[in-house]
């Protein structure tokens, strides 16, 4: 509303397109080219979004030539492929991403202003692609990154959801408020739709056996599809080598269903044709839950399906025998929502392509793998058979199939052994019975793996101990997570300051340490320099100052920018346990509260942020986001405490806004009870950004440990073999929390009593930690408060923290998702780089 335009000046507008090219006027001219043409916009009259689509049409057009030369060089060259299928793709914003990739940033800010813009406010228009829930998404959108900067031909397949992961509203009270996400609404500029590309996919109708000797059968009536593709490019970083991310939509196979129209059922016609579209109308907000609901099944079919023909296609192209599919194509199994691919690729190869069950079962194990995500119990995949029947007959008797043979298996190598064979089971006994979906991943596949070297012992000891015991240790294995950390926009595009910083101190151009993250490792001897020190706290400083002045202009609040940043950002959860931290939080205003004028004098100043989003049905999780607003409301106005501690909640937790949280945290929060965070990576983020970790040992926040070193961390809490005696003694040997830490039980008993209003709505949530308390708040509270003191401690000492500011990044090499990309490349997909030339 308060832009001012025309900007610029007409005679600059009219010269671009008269200019002699330069890199610099090639960009104008293209830009105003496009706001012609493209837009149809009246040049020298244009609003900021205007600009943004203009430039990012202009982007566009640098990133095709790019792409279209990757696609015909890898299918000239034929190598083997991987293929990336993953329900959730985050890729946040990208006009910024693609111009660093390029290296045209500079070219374009200076182009841009020639008109009259700013780039940074034409980057702020773009709306954040925002096709995911949290950590397995994002990484999902870090891993594309990488390979294409490391120039692995891999492709990613996902679904085009209308609506992404809601938006996030806070109401008067505190409550979180769920509103659509139409992200597409401002036509999307980096899609290319494909309306050649598309798959008929069959939902319901009948299997029929043919009964005669083979194993085929046959599939027909019920409900037809259209799957219709999406193209995103995905440029590497200083290269050209361009991969494509394919996104599936849906659409009614004909406009409308002809049968119902011709009789006379034109409201029937057009309720097959919503229906249709709406498989692919939005992303279910829900991690680490399974909801069972049969439009998530058909999310799921509808996608692998269209996947599966998608690379089917293209492997026949080659022209070789489809038994040597293993050795042109991996497919990574993000999770386990892309399971039913495995017997997808049963069907195809028996129903379709007439092979031999044992033939077609080779093909299959030596095609897919697996990464778990997750050991937490309710997150763990099972549909019912009844709504799999009904759905998707053909692949529910493939599935009987499968579990049939592999049960003989089972049962000839441990012969008489009916626990076990009920136990590993692909159906799970019950009403209704349930197909395990993390069983049929595992067995379908050559290998699997876990996020983290802590979480990925975890799944050969607790869920997959039977499958590690028949087939054997080799098939599991680990890739930590140096993944979700792209050292492009987790660095030099969150933080450009520090990422010059680090280029000039190193004499090292950026192009070569941001795609060789160990060579930070030569920042080690600047700690002892103490220019640099100060350079390095200056830029942490002015990060905060950017944050502040973010918080001011979006919510109109004034932070204090000398206080320490203390930062917990993910999806609300108990086992993340948000709610020590809100607890923590009021602990210590409590402590403030009874302090002497000159005790205060001795503390630094806090200010504390929460950012992250509640599945909609997660009523304890959006209990803990009421009262983080409510304590909020009450210390953030206390004249007694308010200079020393604040605490903000900042709604609608994105990419976007990550990019601004992290380079400014001198501390952030990864505090799950141990052995639940199967890796976490926005603590690399963290680190990676100078910001220190407070933390369990838990997830990668050990192996980041092992890099820095432990005496750079600050750990607490217990650790994961005490887990189970712990919340065995919960259950049957209950202390009561005024016994047992009577810390905490002061704490909760304030809120009890309406310290922060509405004395009886908290109970619910203080109740999960005075019974049962599965998470163990009552047994690490007493070592996460002493934690909190060390830091405060520590950060007293300026000239040793910025040390271990510094020490951390200097040890981040690690935790690149370039190494890890590789490492997938290299152990488990057997694919090799392609220089595109
Ligand atoms: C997350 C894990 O919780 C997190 O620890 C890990 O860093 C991340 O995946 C990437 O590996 N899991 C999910 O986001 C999720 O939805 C359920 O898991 C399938």
């Amino acid at each position: 509303g308060k832009e001012k335009w025309p900007r610029g000046e007409e005679k600059v507008w009219k010269d671009a397109m008269r200019d002699v090219d330069t890199e610099v006027t090639s960009i104008t001219k293209s830009f105003v080219n496009h706001v012609q043409t493209s837009l149809a916009r009246q040049p020298y009259n244009l609003d900021n979004l205007g600009a943004y689509q203009a430039a990012a049409l202009s982007v566009r057009d640098n990133l095709l030539v790019n792409w279209n030369e990757t696609a015909l060089q890898y299918t000239r060259k034929a190598p083997k492929r991987a293929y990336y299928l993953s329900l959730e793709f985050l890729m946040g914003r990208t006009l910024d991403n693609a111009l660093l990739n390029l290296g045209l940033k500079d070219q374009y800010s200076e182009g841009v202003k020639k008109l009259g813009f700013s780039v940074e406010d034409i980057l702020d228009q773009e709306r954040d692609a925002a096709l995911g829930n949290g950590g397995l998404g994002r990484l999902a959108a870090c891993y594309l990154d990488s390979s294409a900067s490391q120039e692995l031909p891999v492709w990613g397949y996902g679904l085009r959801y209308k609506y992404g992961i809601f938006q996030q509203l806070i109401s008067p009270a505190g409550d979180q408020l769920e509103a659509p996400d139409p992200w597409l609404d401002n036509q999307n500029p980096w899609e290319l739709p494909r309306l050649d590309v598309s798959y008929e996919i069959r939902f319901y109708g009948q299997a029929e056996r043919l009964g005669d000797g083979t194993p085929r059968a046959t599939w027909s009536g019920g409900q037809e599809v259209l799957a219709v593709a999406y193209d995103v490019m995905i440029p590497g970083c200083y290269t050209k080598t361009t991969n494509n991310l394919r996104l599936w939509e849906s659409k009614p196979k004909r406009g409308f269903d002809l049968n119902s129209f011709n009789a006379g059922n034109y409201e029937g016609a057009v309720e097959a044709s919503n229906s249709a579209a709406a498989i692919t109308s939005v992303l279910y907000p829900n991690d680490h839950t399974t909801f069972g609901k049969e439009l998530r099944l058909k999310q799921q079919y509808f996608w692998t399906a269209a996947s599966l023909a998608d690379i089917l296609r293209r492997f026949k192209n080659i022209g070789k025998p489809i038994t040597e599919f293993p050795d042109y194509v991996a497919i990574q199994l993000n999770d386990t929502h892309p399971t039913l691919a495995i017997p997808e690729l049963m069907r195809i190869l028996i129903d379709e392509e007439d092979q031999p069950w044992s033939t077609a079962w080779q093909i299959v194990t030596n095609t897919f793998f697996y990464t778990n995500h997750t050991v937490l119990p309710e997150a763990l995949e099972k549909w019912p058979v009844p709504l799999m029947e009904h759905l998707l007959p053909r692949h529910m008797q493939i599935i009987y199939d499968i579990n049939l043979l592999f049960l003989q298996s089972v049962e000839k190598k441990f012969p008489g052994d009916r626990d076990r064979l009920g136990r590993m089971s692909l159906i799970e006994e019950g009403f209704p019975k349930q197909v395990r979906m993390a069983y049929l991943a595992c067995i379908g596949s050559r290998k699997v793996n876990g996020v983290a070297e802590l979480h990925s012992d975890l799944v050969k000891t607790t869920i997959l101990k039977d499958f590690v015991e028949f087939e054997g240790i080799s098939k599991f294995g680990n890739v930590t997570n140096g993944s979700e950390l792209t050292p492009r926009r987790w660095l030099d595009q969150c933080n450009p300051e520090l990422s010059s910083l680090i280029s000039s101190t190193l004499k090292v151009d950026k192009a070569v340490w941001l795609k060789d993250l160990t060579r930070l490792e030569a920042l080690l001897p600047f700690t002892e320099d103490e220019a640099f020190r100060k350079e390095w706290a200056a830029i942490k400083q002015r990060n905060k100052e950017r944050l502040a002045h973010h918080v001011q202009t979006t919510l109109g609040f004034t932070i204090n920018t000398n206080a320490m940043f203390d930062v917990q950002i993910k999806r609300l959860h108990e086992y993340k346990r948000q709610t020590l931290n809100i607890l923590g939080v009021i602990h210590r205003y409590l402590t403030l509260k009874n302090m002497s004028a000159a005790e205060k004098k001795k503390v630094n100043p806090r200010v504390v942020f929460f950012a992250g989003k509640a599945a909609p049905a997660y009523y304890i999780a959006k209990l803990t986001i009421r009262l983080i607003v409510n304590v909020a409301r009450i210390i953030n106005e206390d004249p007694d405490t308010k200079d020393l501690l604040q605490l903000y909640f900042l709604p609608d937790y994105s990419v976007s806004l990550a990019e601004v949280l992290i380079p400014a945290s001198d501390i952030s929060q990864h505090i799950s009870t141990a052995g639940t965070e199967a890796s976490g990576t926005s603590n690399m983020k963290f680190c990676l950004n100078g910001g220190l970790l407070l933390g369990t040992v838990d997830g990668a926040n050990i192996e980041i440990a092992e890099e820095v070193g432990e005496s750079n961390v600050f750990f607490f809490g217990h650790l994961t073999p005490a887990v189970e005696d712990l919340r065995y003694q919960h259950t049957y040997h209950p202390t009561p929390i005024e016994e047992k830490c009577p810390a905490l039980a002061n704490v909760l008993n304030q809120v009890s009593a309406g310290l922060f209003g509405d004395a009886h709505v908290y109970e619910p949530l203080l109740n999960t930690i005075r019974q049962g308390d599965h998470y163990l708040l009552s047994d690490d509270f007493d070592s996460y408060i002493a934690a909190l003191a060390m830091v405060d401690e520590a950060y007293l000492d300026q000239t040793e923290w910025v040390k271990k500011s510094i020490r951390t990044t200097a040890k981040m090499g690690k935790f690149s998702s370039d190494r890890a990309i590789n490492e997938y490349a290299e152990s488990y997909w057997n694919i090799e780089a392609q220089k595109i030339a």
